[in-house]
């Protein structure tokens, strides 16, 4: 059978060995959800949020699996650096570079799904505050 996951350069990295299985994100990652992707490394995936903010509303994902930015920045932090590249590369492409950039950390904050994600979200201009 054919293998549908979404191929990138540098192919499939240990995440695969990384994932939780109930995971939203770790399941998109390993292309058992559909979604509609971006862009993508062998250490990180871009793909557009289901519900857009914005004209740019995509998600950038570490293929590895943490819980949210903090557990990422103090588990791998050159893993932090590939999301943030990859979202400026996203933004660069899609918004002239001018976006932001939101880690919502923890569910009183804002945040559903415990896979750490970077919101770039950009294309108009954007207000504050985002309370
Ligand atoms: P947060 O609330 O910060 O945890 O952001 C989670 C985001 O994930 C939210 O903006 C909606 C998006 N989302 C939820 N389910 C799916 C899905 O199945 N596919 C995609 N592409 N995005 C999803």
């Amino acid at each position: 059978m054919a293998d549908a996951r979404p191929h990138y350069p540098g192919g499939m990295s240990s995440a695969e060995n990384l994932a939780v299985p109930d995971c939203l994100f770790c399941r998109i990652v390993a292309g058992q959800v559909p979604a509609d992707l971006v862009a993508g490394t062998d250490r990180v995936v871009a793909f557009r949020d289901i519900n857009p903010q914005a004209p740019l509303h995509v998600l950038v994902v570490p293929r590895d699996h943490h819980a949210d930015v903090a557990q990422l920045a103090a588990v791998d932090p050159g893993l932090l650096a590939d999301v943030v590249a990859l979202a400026h590369e996203v933004a660069q492409t899609e918004a002239d570079g001018a976006y932001r950039l939101v880690f919502n950390t923890g569910a009183e904050a804002g945040q559903s799904v415990f896979h750490v994600h970077g919101h770039v979200i950009g294309g108009r201009r954007l207000g504050w505050s985002p309370a």
